[in-house]
């Protein structure tokens, strides 16, 4: 043999081997879905939604995927997990089984059902990893296409990093910006608006974003006829195609069956968005599903014949093995062969999964009987206990639901009984260790979480001077982004014009456009850059203009944000800062204030209400010191009244989840925030003259709440609450009574019916008459609080009407 001769057997001999194992990772993976599939039928788990029928272009996908680079997809991707070696075998079964345990189930520690993926960008103390060294995929959600708008934020850092100079501890989240981040998304999910936005954002920014789509004509029993115009969305995309003149997308179409083919797009793909920062769309067609859409269900239902013998004919394996052999990688009986070891593997792994998930429950379960058997010697009540017992030990596989339920049950029977303290002992110190499996990581448990920092007062000099209260805001900012290089804005209107109220004016000139940016009008993935990049080790400030307009966005911030921390049981986190600016303005749009809705919808992200723009500034000084993410409500109505300016900029601090008194009284205590805090001073400006005297509280921060319980402080003084609040009646105002009287037990203090004044149930209507007759107005509080004064005293206070 010549020396070419040998390196090219050599390089078939190499090829053919990785060629061999790529077919072992999808046959290890079909025969995952097939066994996962009867581990739901029979009982053993919940639900299950496979990779069956698109193995084959998550192998080329993975083969195209560095260090570095990070996935954003959806439920069908665990052949690709498999073939980046994050998802193993043992794993898969712990995640469909849902074990509550993060050593089993990486993905999510049994949060999530199967099928969502993730890696661990931080290490168990919440710190990051270097997240350049490994592979990654961010945390997946389950509304099709919700993965879209953190896609583009991925990919948006790797611009950043390329572009901007001084970021600390860069080389952990990326080296010049070559990462790429990949999507995933079916072929019926193309059908969703963030879907169409962010291809539309991918386009403008150019960032190296590369998106799979698997087509496999259906989105569970739609199909394709009913989702995508001409069924066809890499036809209907044409226009986003690059040309000569113009910059856009790459296009690929490949048929997702065909291995070799599929390795060139991938890697072509790889190239072009990781050199040139183009994004790339990879239409993989021509897909099938074995075993249909998940376990509920069968597609039998709605496949017709001819088309179900086309997918057996075009299985993406059958295709793969087929030309193995006609391209003598393998023969037919090697292929045989490496089934059969993988079907002992998935078996084997599959039985580990399930006793190492119920194990630790058995145990506990014999722990209980033993404690139950114990109680039940000494009892009366011995023959219900025994029951109990009975039945527990007979479980083959118990639950924990089940453990608890006994030994709950079994309480009340022995209430006045001598065992009774084992047995309540036992259920709490359980439900102590069990409860946060289930709870935990809602929030940041780092030494960075919002607690960790303390308050900074805002210093003055000597003079008395008042400026706008933009350009305390302005001036902090530019305070902020000269200490934090990772910092950047990007929001409306908020680069070339410095934002619609001057608060980043000068910014884009002084910090460049990739820290201080325009962006288009699509609110959802303006959020889903700030997520993606936060989850690259950026500090972004994502604006969204006005308060009435953060509805687009807060799909995004429930499903995505919101849950990040504890979807993936604290190994991945997005520190995003959310800038808004909102209440009572002008008319229907631009005077809402829901934030009852919002503090509902988001659990797991701070909100913070500053009153003006110092508290504000002083949110964004502390935040960018913690690790946590974050929507700041600016007063929209507040930018233009005069402040004096700290000469602390980006220094001080605003605590989180602590209230001010704003004015000491003695009558009753006034709750409230933002904007209708002044008009609340200034009613109880107006009480004092008949000689009521209200203490005012600014509640500053509507989630966490009053962490200290100082209003219940305040009304065991007054004995008398009103909330005052801009929001519909039963919004923010129930939640704030609610923590008042539920958790902080204020009722107890109370000699008057504790009381909220709220908005009218419509929206603002607009103008100052508007205004007054849709929002609390000074009047109103002022005779709210009177009424109650009132009743308490109608001698000193008669009626008003
Ligand atoms: C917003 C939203 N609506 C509906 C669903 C329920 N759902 C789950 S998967 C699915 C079909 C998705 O089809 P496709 O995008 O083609 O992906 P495939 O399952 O075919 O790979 C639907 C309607 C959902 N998860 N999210
Ligand atoms: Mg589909």
């Amino acid at each position: 043999m010549t020396e070419t001769e040998t390196k090219k057997t050599i390089s078939f001999d190499d090829f053919k081997a990785e060629v061999l194992n790529d077919y072992k990772v999808a046959i290890v993976s079909r025969e995952c879905s097939l066994l996962g599939r009867k581990e739901v039928l029979t009982g053993k788990a919940k639900f299950g939604i496979f990779v069956d029928g698109k193995e084959v272009p998550q192998l080329a996908m993975a083969k195209a995927f560095r260090n570095g680079d990070f996935r954003s997809g959806y439920y069908r991707d665990q052949t690709f997990m498999m073939a980046i070696g994050k998802l193993n075998i043992q794993q898969f079964f712990a995640g469909l089984y849902g074990h509550s345990d993060l050593e089993h189930d990486p993905m999510s520690a049994g949060r999530q059902m199967g099928g969502h993926f993730s890696t661990h960008s931080l290490d168990e103390n919440g710190n990051w990893k270097s997240l350049t060294q490994q592979k990654n995929s961010s945390a997946d959600i389950s509304p099709t296409a919700g993965q879209m708008p953190r896609l583009l934020g991925l990919a948006q850092a790797s611009k950043v990093f390329r572009n901007v100079s001084g970021i600390e501890n860069k080389t952990d989240f990326s080296i010049n910006g070559n990462e790429v981040a990949w999507g995933t998304i079916g072929n019926a999910s193309t059908s969703e608006g963030l879907f169409f936005e962010t291809i539309n954002a991918a386009g403008v920014l150019q960032v190296p974003m590369i998106i799979s789509v698997w087509d496999d004509e259906y989105g569970i029993s739609v199909h394709a006829r009913h989702q995508t115009t001409k069924e066809n969305i890499s036809e209907i995309l044409k226009g986003f195609q690059r040309d000569e003149e113009n910059k856009g997308y790459e296009i690929i179409v490949v048929k997702g069956w065909d291995y070799p083919e599929l390795i060139s797009a991938y890697e072509r793909a790889s190239q072009i968005a990781r050199e040139q920062h183009v994004p790339v769309l990879i239409h993989v067609h021509e897909l099938t599903q074995p075993q249909g859409h998940s376990t509920s269900g069968s597609h039998e239902r709605y496949k017709d014949a001819d088309r179900l013998s086309w997918e057996a004919e075009y299985d993406c394996i059958a295709q793969m093995r087929k030309w193995m052999i006609e391209n003598e990688m393998a023969t037919s009986e090697d292929l045989d062969a490496i089934d059969s070891q993988a079907k002992k593997d998935v078996l084997e792994a599959k039985k580990a999964a399930w006793s190492a998930y119920t194990t630790p429950i058995k145990e506990e379960r014999d722990e209980l009987v033993n404690v139950l058997k114990t109680i039940a010697e000494q009892s009366p009540n011995k023959v219900f206990i025994d029951k109990y017992i009975n039945d527990l030990s007979g479980i083959k596989e118990p639950i924990r639901k089940e453990l608890l339920i006994a030994a709950r049950k079994v309480l009340r029977m022995i209430i006045k009984e001598a065992g009774k303290s084992t047995l309540s002992t036992w259920i709490t110190t359980y439900t102590e260790k069990i409860q946060p499996k289930f709870s935990s990581h809602l929030f940041s448990q780092s030494d960075k979480n919002v607690f960790s920092v303390s308050e900074v007062l805002p210093e003055y000099g000597d003079s008395n001077e008042e400026v706008d209260g933009r350009m305390v805001i302005r001036d902090n900012f530019d305070a902020l982004f000269s200490k934090y290089p990772g910092t950047l804005v990007f929001g409306e209107d908020c680069g070339h014009i410095g934002d619609v109220n001057q608060g980043l004016e000068g910014m884009q000139e002084k910090y460049g456009d990739f820290r201080v940016c325009d962006a288009g009008i699509r609110e959802a993935t303006i959020l889903g850059q700030g997520i993606g990049m936060a989850m690259r080790g950026l500090r972004p400030i994502a604006e969204i203009q006005y308060l009435d307009y953060l509805l687009y966005a807060i799909q995004i911030m429930s499903d995505d944000l919101a849950t990040l921390q504890y979807r993936t049981a604290g190994r991945q986190k997005a520190p995003l800062i959310i800038r808004t600016r909102g209440h009572r303005l002008e008319g229907i749009w631009h005077s809402g204030s829901p934030m009852g809705m919002i503090i509902n919808a988001i659990r797991g992200i701070h909100v913070l209400v500053p009153r003006n723009m110092t508290k504000a500034a002083g949110f964004y000084n502390t935040l960018l010191e913690t690790d946590e993410p974050a929507l700041v409500v600016e007063c929209l109505n507040g930018y233009r009244l005069k402040e004096k300016k700290p000469m602390n900029l980006g220094e001080f601090k605003t605590p989180i989840g602590v209230v001010e008194t704003i004015k000491e009284g003695t009558d009753i205590t006034l709750v409230s925030y933002g904007s209708t805090l002044r008009l609340v001073e200034q009613a109880a400006k107006e009480l004092l003259e008949v000689g009521i005297d209200a203490e005012i509280i600014d509640v500053q921060s509507l989630l966490p709440f009053d962490v200290n319980h100082d209003i219940v402080k305040s009304v065991a003084k007054t004995n008398r609450l009103l909330v005052i609040d801009e929001d519909v009646p039963g919004g923010a105002s129930a939640y704030i009574l609610q923590q008042i009287l539920d958790e902080q037990n204020a009722y107890r203090y109370l000699d008057s019916k504790p009381e909220t004044l709220t908005s009218k149930a419509h929206r603002p209507a607009y103008g100052t008459d508007g205004d007054y007759f849709s929002k609390p107005s000074v009047e109103d509080i002022y005779e709210k609080i009177y009424a109650i004064m009132h009743e308490v005293n109608p001698t000193e206070y008669p009626q008003l009407y």
